[in-house]
């Protein structure tokens, strides 16, 4: 892989980087120190906290906090003042709404400014904050409202009038629905209140809640394989893990301006949208539109972007849109690129190189390690294809499960395994919501497995080969194949289906669904299309399948399973595998 490695300097731009020397760095670093670095003595944590008053406290609080631009070029600052301020009025509803602390309140909300102030002041309140995704349908929305028992929940009038007001009957646990207004006229749904209005009247101090490390803080809804999505929760504590790796990993330096274009109803549009990067006292863009290369480069130019945190499905999109496109403009202030989400192939971190002339920066985590785990550093060597080494403080390793049902590391470079962590790192998700059965499954002797599998070269990179499970990461979107058929199941045309994740040269993987019709229903391609109407409705185009295949039968086991697996190496043309449980063979 040598041909592909990108050798680096110790800083870029005159600024000089976090972590210079990576063995350095890991022999120097403790979590005590780090949370020490962050938040003192002091025995209460506050993730509002540390993302507001302490960069306010360092003098930085007339500095842009987030830049929120819409679809006209219009630009909306908030300083960290103002964002501040807005959070204590939010905090001082929730107050006046009698909400007790840890009770959840929910946003389902576009990129914009009333997320940060709803998603700050619930966290300065000591509430549990869950960004939903407003690209759900009505069917994940209701799971989720449900499952999370939301007490309040931040939209907007068109996002409730689609999504929300049929649900709500049965919400009975939603005390709460404040509206962000498109329009000031008109009157507001029935059994909502007006978002704007309670914070104008709202006071705008308020002392953060004295919330403790291990008090729960998020709930971020991730995908299982069967049954409902699961909510993993992360405490106050995660707060210290994506600072230290907003600074180890991402290098943001204060001022400096930084873009994740990660949505918010995802994990990475928190821990590195929201929290992170105001730890840091980071200027944030908030593109409010969708995906647009040409937008993008002029966001990279014109905002003069310094740090870009993206994902292999944009990267893609990029590259297909053209090299010379990228090269239309300048961005001389652009000094480190990064990923996640989904594998980065080499050839989309060497183009980086050609368009913008530098490498785009694997990272590798998940939902439930609540920030990055394993990172190409911007001062170090970055091997392409490769999602890099563990971060400091994070000890990593590919396992493989014994046969006696233990774990063994594997210490060959070749060899596949799953990934495996060491609890210990303060960002680690503290629960499945009302699943501890679930929770304690994650950890096998002493380790946290991933469900991903990777192997590990001798200098400690890791190369990702897949996820162990059958769950499908579309366009960076963790989505369940169980939810989806759940929702197909209730067509009346479809008697059996079985979704899986195919490869998309662009998505990563698109969600296909087999489906048995019901006795009566013939395939053809007005059902196929009135099938599809009803996923995109229930669930949101995001999570909808993309693609139908009618099937005679579908396989399963001699339990009634549908093997999902074999559908896919069907599929793919791989090899079937043991088939020894397949209905119908002896
Ligand atoms: C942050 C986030 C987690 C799953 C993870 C893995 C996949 C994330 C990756 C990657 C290959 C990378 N994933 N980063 N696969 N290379 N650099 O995405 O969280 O939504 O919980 O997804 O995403 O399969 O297990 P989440």
């Amino acid at each position: 892989m040598t041909d592909r490695t990108v050798h680096k300097s110790p800083s870029a731009g005159g600024v000089s980087h976090y972590l210079t020397d990576y063995s350095v760095a890991r022999g120097q670093f403790s979590w005590q120190e780090a949370r020490r670095a962050l938040a003192g003595g002091e025995s209460r944590l506050n993730m509002a906290h540390e993302a507001l008053e302490r960069p306010i406290g360092l003098g930085l609080g007339d500095r842009v906090a987030a830049r929120f631009i819409d679809r006209n070029w219009n630009r909306a600052d908030l300083t960290y003042a103002q964002l501040h301020l807005r959070a204590c009025r939010f905090a001082n509803i929730l107050r006046s709404l009698g909400l007790g602390r840890g009770a959840a309140v929910a946003t389902v909300l576009g990129r914009g400014p009333e997320l940060f102030i709803a998603g700050l002041g619930t966290l300065k309140a000591g509430n549990v904050f869950c960004s939903l995704f407003s690209a759900f349908g009505p069917e994940p929305l209701q799971t989720r409202l449900q499952l999370g028992h939301v007490r309040v929940l931040v939209t907007t009038e068109s996002l409730y009038r689609r999504k929300v007001a049929g649900i709500r009957a049965a919400l009975p646990e939603l005390r709460h629905v404040l509206i962000v207004r498109e329009t000031p006229q008109g009157d507001l749904p029935a059994d909502t209140a007006d978002f704007a209005q309670l914070m104008s009247r709202a006071p705008e101090t308020y002392d953060s809640a004295p919330t403790r490390d291990e008090d729960v803080a998020l709930l971020h809804f991730t995908s299982g394989t069967t049954g409902k999505p699961k909510g993993v929760t992360l405490t106050h504590a995660a707060v210290i893990a994506q600072h230290v790796t907003s600074q180890l990993v991402l290098d943001l330096h204060p001022g400096e301006v930084f873009w994740c274009t990660a949505d918010p109803g995802w994990v990475t549009g928190i821990a590195y949208g929201l929290i992170g990067p105001l730890t840091c006292g980071a200027s944030m863009i908030v593109d409010r539109e969708e995906f647009d290369p040409q937008r993008w480069y002029r966001i990279l130019e014109e905002e003069r972007v310094n740090i870009w945190y993206t994902a292999p499905t944009a990267i893609r999109m990029l590259m297909k849109a053209g090299t010379a496109l990228a090269r239309g403009r300048k961005y001389p202030h652009l000094r480190h690129m990064a990923s996640v989400g989904e594998p980065l192939n080499a050839e989309a971190v060497t183009w980086g190189l050609e368009a913008f002339d530098m490498p785009f920066h694997d990272t590798w985590w998940q939902t439930e390690t609540g920030a990055i785990m394993i990172a190409n550093f911007p001062a170090c060597e970055v091997r392409a294809g490769s999602m890099g080494r563990a971060v400091p403080g994070v000890e990593a390793q590919v396992v493989r499960r014994a046969e006696g049902g233990g774990l063994e590391v594997i210490d060959s470079d070749d060899q596949a395994g799953e990934i495996a962590l060491k609890p210990g790192w303060p960002s680690m998700f503290s629960g499945y919501l009302e699943d501890p059965e679930r929770y304690r499954a994650s950890f096998l002797e002493g380790w946290y497995l991933a469900g991903d599998l990777a192997r590990r070269d001798r200098d400690g990179y890791f190369w990702f080969i897949g996820r162990a499970d059958d769950i499908i990461k579309s366009a960076g979107h963790l989505i369940s194949p169980f939810e989806v058929e759940s929702a197909l199941m209730r067509h009346p045309a479809v008697a059996q289906v079985a979704v899986i994740g195919v490869p998309d040269p662009i998505c990563g993987q698109a969600v296909k669904a087999f489906i048995e019709l019901r006795a009566g229903f013939e395939e053809s391609e007005e059902l196929r299309r009135n099938i599809m109407g009803h996923a995109r409705r229930l669930l949101g185009a995001a999570v909808a399948p993309r693609e139908i295949a009618f099937k005679e039968s579908l396989p399963r086991t001699r339990s009634g399973k549908i093997m999902r697996r074999l559908l896919r190496a069907r599929e793919l043309g791989l090899p079937e595998g043991d088939l020894s449980t397949l209905e119908g063979r002896e």
